[in-house]
């Protein structure tokens, strides 16, 4: 029996603005007190963390004189070093200072967008200087509260232009990093573009390098527009495109809970879980998650433990489930596996699929059951860890 406590071989890894969260919100002050990276590092570490993501702005304060700047990577990497951690993503700050109001890529104003480029590009330079293979970028502030203020059109050519050029700057330079963008659907802007996996996915494919872009998507963030977030990964997986992922917690179409990974949808956590294991995905299992204001700091580890505690108990959970042979035979007579063959047989042509088929009545085949009740009932009764 295992106790649940994670290792770097599961790959967990933390923003630092996750655990360094200080509990404001639209309506309140910070309950708890700043959170020195160093800190954050030689804790995640202790937990049996094995990595740690940024921001520039989580590291460097905003316009930090050069000095400054040199001063805060060094003491960061040393501790990153010290403590065994690696860095494997880097994300740029574009939504904090007032500067980005209205956007940082797609803005308006034409000055604002190339600082924001200006940042970004140093950020590529910081995050391979520290060995990260991916780069997010999460639009924050790229949308709008108003049609009439945004052409749409330029903006999405401006986004793909930001991007593209990026990409360029990324290849000049030679460097081993893949951007991945993060989807959302509103929050902080009233609607925002790139709002979901799958604008996402089709965005990617009009770029100047798509093998480059893929796709960071949040649990949260996909429950928000409604959807069901097993299936936009399972998309994402399918396109070859989940470069990076945020795990945490959600409970239906509300602000952005960011709760620790397990808390809200659980079900959807169980197949998650269930996916990521199974299909191969080898990056990190990012959280992004938000401590709650209520804690202090021994609670905001405590939900940092939970997150990977969770994790590894819906592993073992899944584990059993898709070994239990009871899963296997409902999951035979759902024909679930059915699926995997293709539809037309081999050298068949849909001209063929004209001639009516002797043998296949409509009336019996509508009558057939899926008995999915009992095949997901199975995965309830797993997950609540009665087999
Ligand atoms: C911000 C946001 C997250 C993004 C981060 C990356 S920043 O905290 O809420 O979902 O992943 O920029
Ligand atoms: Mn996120
Ligand atoms: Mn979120």
């Amino acid at each position: 029996m295992t106790d649940y406590s994670p290792t770097p071989a599961d790959r967990f890894s933390f923003g630092l603005w996750t655990v360094g969260f200080r509990g404001g919100d639209p309506f309140g002050d910070p309950t708890r007190p700043t959170l020195d990276p160093v800190r954050t590092v030689h804790k995640l570490a202790e937990l049996g963390a094995w990595g740690v993501t940024f921001h520039d702005d989580d590291l460097i304060p905003f316009g930090a004189p050069e000095g400054q700047r040199q001063e805060a990577v060094t003491r960061f990497r040393q501790a990153v070093e010290t403590a065994g951690l690696t860095v494997p993503m880097v994300t740029t700050n574009l939504f904090g200072h007032p500067v980005f109001k209205d956007g940082a890529l797609t803005a308006n104003d034409r000055d604002i967008r190339r600082f924001a480029l200006r940042k970004v590009l140093r950020n590529v330079e910081l995050a391979a200087e520290l060995g990260a293979s991916t780069f997010v970028a999460w639009g924050g502030r790229e949308g709008s509260e108003s049609e009439a203020a945004i052409d749409t059109y330029n903006a999405l050519e401006r986004y793909r232009e930001g991007i593209d050029l990026i990409c360029e700057f990324i290849r000049d330079r030679g460097y081993e990093l893949r951007l991945a963008l993060e989807p959302k659907p509103n929050e902080p802007r009233g609607d925002m573009l790139l709002p979901t996996v799958g604008h996402v996915l089709a965005f990617v494919e009009r770029l100047e390098h798509p093998e480059m872009v893929g796709v960071n998507p949040e649990v949260g963030h996909e429950q928000m527009a409604g959807l069901n977030y097993v299936h936009g990964i399972a998309q994402a997986l399918w396109a070859g495109k989940l470069f990076h992922l945020d795990l945490n917690g959600q409970r239906g179409a509300k602000f952005d809970q960011d709760l620790r990974f397990g808390a809200g949808d659980l079900k959807n956590a169980f197949f998650t879980v269930d996916l990521l294991e199974r299909s191969g995905y080898e990056g990190p299992r990012h959280f992004d998650f938000k401590p709650s204001r209520t804690e202090d700091e021994t609670g905001v580890w405590t939900a940092a433990q939970g997150c990977m505690r969770n994790y590894l108990i819906l592993r073992d959970r899944v584990a059993a489930f898709r070994a239990d042979p009871r899963v296997r035979a409902a999951l035979e007579a759902a024909r679930v596996t059915e699926l995997a063959e293709p539809t037309l047989g081999p050298g068949e042509k849909p001209e063929e699929l004209l001639v009516e088929r002797t043998g296949f009545d409509p009336e019996e085949a509508g009558g057939r059951a899926m008995h999915y009740e009992r095949l997901d009932q199975l995965a309830l009764e797993h997950l609540m860890g009665v087999h």
